[in-house]
């Protein structure tokens, strides 16, 4: 009788240090992805109807400061994120300004990885690129 208790509770201090091995394991990866979560700053052009890049590649879930510079006079341009040109999925839609004149906008990249869809609304046919999350 002795002996089987001893046993168990051996079997509990056992069972206690691999639930502790297994929390200080998997801890410092829920730390280490939160802590993943960048800042990136883009400076984007809007010139003569034109981007100054067709493509803009973060980090997931990234925290993303788009410096944006409308240079065409009397012209309102943006920057748009959508899952694809079809846009089913709006994942940033910033204020259309006429130029000449600068807006910073701010949003979280997607945390899924994949090759998503940037425009300027009112010239969507022109104005666009892929915005690559990684
Ligand atoms: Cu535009």
């Amino acid at each position: 009788m002795r002996t089987l208790k001893s046993a168990n509770s051996y079997l509990v201090s056992l069972a206690s240090i691999v639930i502790l091995m297994l929390t200080i394991t998997v801890f410092p990866s829920c730390a280490s992805s939160a802590a993943s979560q960048e800042n990136v700053t883009i400076d984007l052009l809007a010139k003569d109807f034109a981007f100054n890049t067709s493509t803009i590649t973060v980090p997931a879930a990234a925290n993303v400061t788009v410096n944006f510079d409308n240079q065409d006079a009397s012209v309102g341009h943006n920057f748009a994120v959508y899952d694809s040109a079809s846009m089913k999925k709006t994942i940033f839609k910033g204020e259309i300004i006429d130029g000449p004149k600068k807006i910073t906008y701010t949003f979280n990249a997607p945390q899924e990885p994949g090759t998503y869809h940037f425009q300027c609304d009112p010239h969507a046919q022109k104005m666009k690129g892929d915005f690559i999350v990684k």
